[in-house]
């Protein structure tokens, strides 16, 4: 199963409430496309999905925020999970599309391949964290997807993902005018 198949999934599974921060590159693209609305659409900013879903999840309390990051994007903001750990924000919750490379330029692999997600997030402070292999299987997708995004409390969750072999082209509009559309929803 590749980030995007997974992406799609939620589009069934989300109530369109959802604060949504996702990663810039591939993932954000495929957010805008399958999912749609007004949501944090990062461009350029690597790194920063999780320090703003961490803020806005601060700021907006009673709204569930999904962050949805590339394990590249993670890996560059990886800091910002300690803070997360520390403050657990309630409805806060982290999907990590792990394919081991940035697809988005090029495909160099990242180093997600020695890394056992769970015990670094677990050794953090987060208790309610998942890693599953969706790339030889697609387990029982929209359950775990439910899961995450339904359930109380903080709680990442890490997928193994194939290798997305569809680059999109860049969102279509400006950074500002996609947070001014995101402000002016909050209002
Ligand atoms: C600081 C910084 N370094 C590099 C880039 C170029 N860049 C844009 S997207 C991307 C890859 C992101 O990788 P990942 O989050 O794993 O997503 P994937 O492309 O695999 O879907 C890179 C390296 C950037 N925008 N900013
Ligand atoms: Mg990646």
């Amino acid at each position: 199963m590749k980030g995007a198949e997974v992406i799609s999934k939620l589009s069934t599974i989300l109530n369109g409430e959802e604060l949504i921060v996702s990663s810039n590159g591939n993932v954000s693209r495929q957010v805008y496309h399958l999912l749609q609305g007004d949501h944090i659409y990062l461009r350029g900013s690597m790194g920063l999905p999780v320090p703003i879903g961490l803020g806005l999840a601060l700021a907006q309390p009673n709204r569930t925020v999904l962050v949805i990051t590339g394990d590249g994007n993670f890996l560059m903001g990886l800091s910002a999970m300690t803070t997360v750990a520390h403050v657990q924000p309630e409805n806060l919750k982290i999907i990590v599309l792990d394919n081991e490379i940035y697809a988005t330029t090029g495909g160099q692999n990242t180093v997600s391949s020695t890394i056992d997600y769970i015990t670094m997030i677990q050794g953090m402070g987060i208790n309610n964290s998942r890693s599953f292999d969706m790339s030889d299987s697609d387990h029982l997708i929209s359950e775990i997807l439910k899961d995450t995004t339904r359930e109380q409390g903080l709680n990442v969750l890490h997928l193994k993902v194939e290798e997305d072999t569809i680059i999109l082209d860049n969102i279509p509009h400006h950074p500002i005018d996609i947070k001014e559309n995101f402000v002016n929803r909050l209002l």
